[in-house]
């Protein structure tokens, strides 16, 4: 354990929550009597809750403190842990109206080697990539455990769960605890014949919740999609699903020349395809326009706590349209503050 860090978390939580001197003075003995932190619940929720606060690349911090806490870090048995990540997927999905959340296990112990809990396979095949290529070496790893997906552009990968040294054991996730959002354009029917679709929930489980100098390996977390993220991204970047040049037929775009601009135009429609799509389906997701709003709302509530709001400009600005957000317009400091989240090596 690292004193520093504990008493520096300690005495946050001691200010932010309005504690005593004297809870601060008991709780810092009390570590170092037991000669161990073990975080309560409530230290734990405030930790989490401070971490996504402090996550300088995210536009959705407005509703920090809304985030709903799941301890498990009792849980150790691979089959339980994946009752736990079906039970956060439930939760979190709440039939389209998604509430923030993050279930954290053991630290230490615990490791999920998805990227995020539901997400496409990825194929390479002579023909070319089927599905998604960001998954492309996770799903070599799914199959080498035994998994055999149906080969479509939207398989959702098994969940892969390690406890210690333990060999890693893998779980399909049921249909019916999966929500997903078929694409199709308010004003062209043919949009829908494309095919595309994408899930509801983005749950990222790769990453290293960091509190008090205590690593939670797994401490999957989500939040609901911004549309740029499927619109101007994964449905849209060349090296993924690459959908742009599709889109620019339907609606009859010169793709002949760089000047038309028919990349920028397919990457509108497809853009307003996905917010009409999620909205008609009743879930959760917020355009760039007013995720920048609330971010500034963040930015406001933060100033006036006195506190510094971090963050990444390069990430904060969405992929469309970027300087039509007051985000573009104004530098940020990028520098961490703990607790947050970090990356970590992947397992495979
Ligand atoms: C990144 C939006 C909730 C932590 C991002 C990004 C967006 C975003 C657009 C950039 C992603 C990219 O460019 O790939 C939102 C929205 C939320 C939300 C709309 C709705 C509530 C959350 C929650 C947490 C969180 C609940 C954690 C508790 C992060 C982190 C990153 C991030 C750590 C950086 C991810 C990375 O480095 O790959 N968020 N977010 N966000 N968000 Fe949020
Ligand atoms: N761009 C990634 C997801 C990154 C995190 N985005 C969020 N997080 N919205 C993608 O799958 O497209 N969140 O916790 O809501």
């Amino acid at each position: 354990m690292n004193i520093q860090e504990i008493q520096q978390f300690l005495s946050l939580y001691q200010t932010e929550q309005n504690e005593s001197e004297l809870w601060l003075k008991n709780r810092l003995q009390a570590v170092k009597d037991a000669g161990e932190y073990h975080p309560t619940t409530e230290e734990l929720v405030f930790g989490a809750r401070v971490a996504w606060r402090n996550s300088n690349k995210c536009i959705g911090r407005l509703f920090w403190q809304s985030l709903h806490v799941v301890d498990a870090r009792d849980v150790l048995d691979e089959k339980a842990i994946f009752q736990k990540l079906l039970e956060h997927i439930d939760y979190a999905t709440n039939h389209g109206k998604i509430r923030p959340t993050i279930t954290v296990f053991a630290s230490d112990r615990v490791r999920i080697w998805n990227h995020q809990l539901i997400r496409y396979a990825g194929y390479e095949t002579d023909a070319g990539i089927i599905g998604d290529s960001q998954s492309i070496k996770f799903t070599k790893v799914c199959e080498s455990l035994g998994w055999r997906g149906k080969g479509t552009d939207f398989d959702v990968l098994p969940l892969v769960i390690q406890v210690d040294n333990r060999a890693p054991q893998m779980f399909v996730i049921p249909e019916e605890n999966i929500v997903e959002v078929s694409i199709r354009h308010p004003e062209s029917i043919d949009v829908e014949k494309l095919g595309m679709k994408w899930y509801a929930v983005p749950i990222i489980s790769s990453m290293r919740f960091q509190m008090a100098g205590i690593d939670f390996q797994a401490a999957p977390f989500n939040g609901w999609y911004m549309g740029t993220e499927i619109g101007a991204r994964n449905l849209a970047d060349h090296d993924r699903y690459n959908m742009l040049p599709a889109i620019a037929e339907i609606f009859n775009l010169d793709t002949t020349k760089h000047a038309s601009l028919w990349r920028d135009r397919a990457l509108v429609e497809l853009n307003i395809a996905v917010l009409h799509s999620f909205k008609e389906d009743g879930v959760s997701i917020v355009d760039h326009h007013t995720a920048a709003q609330q971010f500034k709302l963040f930015e406001e509530a933060e100033k006036s706590t006195g506190r510094e709001v971090t963050g990444n400009w390069t990430w904060l600005i969405p992929p469309l349209s970027p300087a039509t957000t007051h985000i573009f317009h104004k530098p940020y400091v990028n520098i961490y503050h703990t607790p947050n989240y970090f990356y970590q090596k992947p397992c495979y």
